[in-house]
């Protein structure tokens, strides 16, 4: 009697309790049925699922877990990213292609690198190994043996559960008895655990986003003093070009043979005023010009013409005589 009112205060004690966030980090590599595992987990149809690019985000809820899974690309290139959700995840779903025998050894590696990891190790791992439904699938044993399992969740002190799957058999309620048995272990052994883990997630999560801050911070501080130093390249370079434009136009005004030239034509005025005793030089010239005319018309023309050019020549002369108001 004692013991079931016991047992019936902690069910009340556990129905009271607020749902507890977990958030999952779900790795392998690209093909081995990562996105097809979560759609069926959360009653979609697995079948037809593209690569991820990048990475997608999964929330649901299981039981009293309000549950976040990082459905990782597991593509070589992608697998770069997976540190970044390290921190913040509770626990780890590793995905195998059972039948991809030929890359098990880069899953091996995979693997192992993802347990080593500082924000990883000694959180709890639960290995999928999928695509039994095809032929040729590597058996649970056989899967052990060949990513050294137990070796590697040794050293790096994680909790394991190993489950052999096939993530396209069914979804929702019919998704893979194997998927559903892994996934509550994997759920029930972060709850038993889960206010050290919680305070790990906090603590790291903190860390990475200062270190982000802080690369954010170098980079912007980077890129400011590349920026400052383009701009004082730019500015030295228009200063450069600006003084040579400047010593280019000061040399034109000061170009000796054009002072030159001027000093000598007012000196010409000069000798011209002297010879013609006062005389305006005006009117000299002016008499110069036409009489140079007369001479090259004369020259140039027939008889007739050259009259006609004379009769041209005078009316000119007569007319700019006019119009200064002198006479030659
Ligand atoms: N026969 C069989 N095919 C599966 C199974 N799980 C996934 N597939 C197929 O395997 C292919 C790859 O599945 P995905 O879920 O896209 O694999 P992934 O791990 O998410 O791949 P990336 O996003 O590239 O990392 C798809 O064509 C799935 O239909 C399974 O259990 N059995
Ligand atoms: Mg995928």
């Amino acid at each position: 009697m004692f013991s079931l009112m016991a047992n019936c205060c902690n069910w009340l004690k556990r129905w009271r309790e607020p749902a507890r966030k977990v958030t999952l980090v779900m790795v392998g590599l690209d093909n081995a049925g990562k996105t097809a595992t979560v759609r069926g987990i959360q009653g979609e149809n697995p079948q037809d699922v593209a690569p991820t690019v990048g990475f997608s985000k999964v929330d649901l809820k299981q039981g009293k877990f309000e549950v976040t899974i990082f459905d990782l690309g597991g593509g070589k290139r992608i697998r770069g990213i997976w540190k970044n959700y390290y921190s913040e995840s509770h626990g780890v779903v590793f995905v195998v292609d059972s039948t991809d025998v030929q890359r098990i050894q880069e899953t091996r590696e995979t693997m192992a690198e993802v347990l080593q990891h500082p924000r990883i190790a000694g959180k709890p791992v639960l290995v999928l190994a999928n695509k039994q439904d095809k032929e040729g699938a590597l058996a649970e044993a056989d899967i052990i043996e060949n990513l050294s399992l137990e070796k590697l969740v040794n050293e790096n002190k994680c909790l394991c559960q190993i489950e052999p799957c096939s993530a396209v058999l069914g979804y929702g309620k019919k998704v893979d008895k194997s998927i559903k048995k892994g996934l509550s272990w994997l759920l029930n052994n972060i709850a038993k655990d889960y206010e050290a883990i919680t305070e790990r997630v906090q603590k790291d999560t903190d860390e990475q986003r200062a270190q982000e801050e802080q690369d954010k911070k170098e980079r912007a501080e980077r890129v400011r003093r590349i920026r400052e130093e383009r701009e004082r390249e730019e500015r030295e370079e228009a200063e450069r070009e600006g003084r040579q434009l400047q010593e280019r136009i000061s040399m034109k005004t000061t170009y000796p043979i054009r002072f030159n030239q001027s000093a000598t034509s007012s000196q010409r005025m000069m000798k011209r005023k002297k010879r013609d005793n006062g005389k305006s030089s005006y009117k000299r010239s002016l008499k110069t010009v036409v009489k140079r005319k007369r001479r090259r018309t004369m020259k140039n023309h027939t008889t007739q013409g050259k009259a006609l050019k004379m009769a041209v020549l005078r009316r000119w002369a007569s007319r700019t005589r006019r119009r200064r108001g002198s006479c030659i």
